[in-house]
């Protein structure tokens, strides 16, 4: 039984996966008992409900006509550092290099204490800013000077010994999910949103960035579509919109799509889904699709960084390679029109994220890790 710590989690509160992770890690780790406070720009969107041991501090920057840009990593070390003395805190877990490794180990200086600092990479640290040369010795730094530092992938562990070249062992904890949120329900959507019984659904969550190669996901839809009664959920909002929207008009099957925006109640999506298209070129792991799988959808994914390690092709779903529309399809058709094939592999998503992600199993590898950077193994 560990001890019960204190922990400052920082993390972007409302960017896609990484932000959920934090949250979701905050949350699980306070239900163990610890005690845990955010130190965030604003309060993450998953923190739906109370919870008498989970604390959270604004970072507030002010703007100043003086200056062209607004100080946040220094008025989010200050508090960090003014956090981690008033409440005493064992550990500060922070979520990306930079800027947030880098401002707790400023705070760590400013506080005077021996705080420890263990710092998760999820990918866009490193697979984007670490190619900026503006940037990467300041990420190095951060790494280096962390006490421990985790990445979400085996993949993105090798990346970053690839491009960031640190001086520092790098622990992969991959991605969780909380089973009692993200299984199969009931749901009316289908009927809702007018969905006929015999029609395949193939949803597709994301923030639309380029990276997220939606217009693929659109191309690999109407190829299916073309074979069967089907429909594409689109969630989520992002700068490709437009062009995702252009297209689906261009090729005649804007009655066949449906775009919903942003949305929470994902898991009751995913239970009127039949299949997950992520067919991301930069992917440390792919949280969509262990979500979609733990509520029983196989998912069809690129053989891109962390995907392969979610998604076990020919088992629980398909990998493919990147840009591959052709194959992409020919595998969704065969998944969905298969349903011996289908329900063997919908059943193994729902094992896979239960075996491999649980957030039982993971939430123990961090505890762990802290354990380790604390003396207390
Ligand atoms: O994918 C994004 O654009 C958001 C980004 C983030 O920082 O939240 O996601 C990254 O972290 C997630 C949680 O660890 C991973 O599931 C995503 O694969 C990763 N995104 C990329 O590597 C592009």
């Amino acid at each position: 039984m560990m001890t019960k710590l204190k922990i400052g989690i920082t993390c972007y509160p409302t960017v896609g996966g990484s932000g959920i992770v934090a949250t979701e890690l905050g949350k699980l780790l306070a239900e163990k008992g610890h005690e845990i406070h955010f130190i965030t720009s604003s309060l993450p969107f998953r923190l739906n409900r109370m919870y008498h041991n989970i604390y959270y501090h604004q970072v507030e920057v002010n703007q100043y006509s003086v200056f062209q840009y607004s100080p946040y990593d220094i008025a989010l070390a200050s508090k960090i550092a003014e956090v981690a003395v008033r409440e005493n805190l064992d550990l500060l877990h922070v979520h990306y290099a930079i800027p947030h490794a880098v401002c707790a180990i400023l705070a760590r200086e400013m506080s005077g204490r021996d705080l420890k600092i263990v710092t998760t990479l999820h990918g866009t640290d490193i697979t984007v800013l670490g190619y900026d040369s503006s940037l990467s010795d300041a990420i190095r730094f951060g790494i280096e000077k962390s006490d421990a530092v985790t990445a979400v992938s085996n993949a993105l562990v090798a990346q970053t010994y690839d491009v960031i070249n640190p001086d520092k062992k790098i622990h992969c904890v991959h991605n969780f999910i909380d089973q009692r949120v993200y299984q199969s329900q009931k749901s009316s959507l289908r009927e809702e949103y007018k969905i006929p019984p015999g029609d395949k659904v193939i949803i597709h969550v994301s923030n639309f960035r380029p990276v997220k190669r939606v217009p693929d996901v659109v191309r690999v839809f109407a190829k299916v579509a073309s074979r069967m009664p089907a429909k594409l959920i689109l969630v989520g909002d992002g700068p490709e919109m437009k062009v995702v929207a252009n297209l689906v008009n261009r090729l005649g099957i804007k009655d066949k799509v449906l775009f919903l925006g942003k949305q929470e109640n994902l898991a009751e999506l995913y239970s009127i889904s039949d299949l997950m298209l992520l067919l991301s070129e930069k992917e440390s792991f792919g949280l969509a699709a262990l979500e979609a799988m733990s509520c029983g959808v196989p998912c069809i994914g690129t053989d891109i960084g962390g995907i392969p390690e979610v998604i076990t092709d020919g088992e629980d779903g398909f990998i493919c390679a990147l840009g591959d529309i052709d194959d992409m399809a020919a595998k969704a058709l065969n998944l969905l029109t298969e349903q011996n094939q289908y329900d063997k592999f919908s059943r193994n998503a729902v094992e896979t994220a239960r075996e491999k992600f649980s957030a039982e199993k993971i939430v123990r590898e961090y505890e762990d890790v802290y354990a380790e950077v604390l003396g207390q193994v």
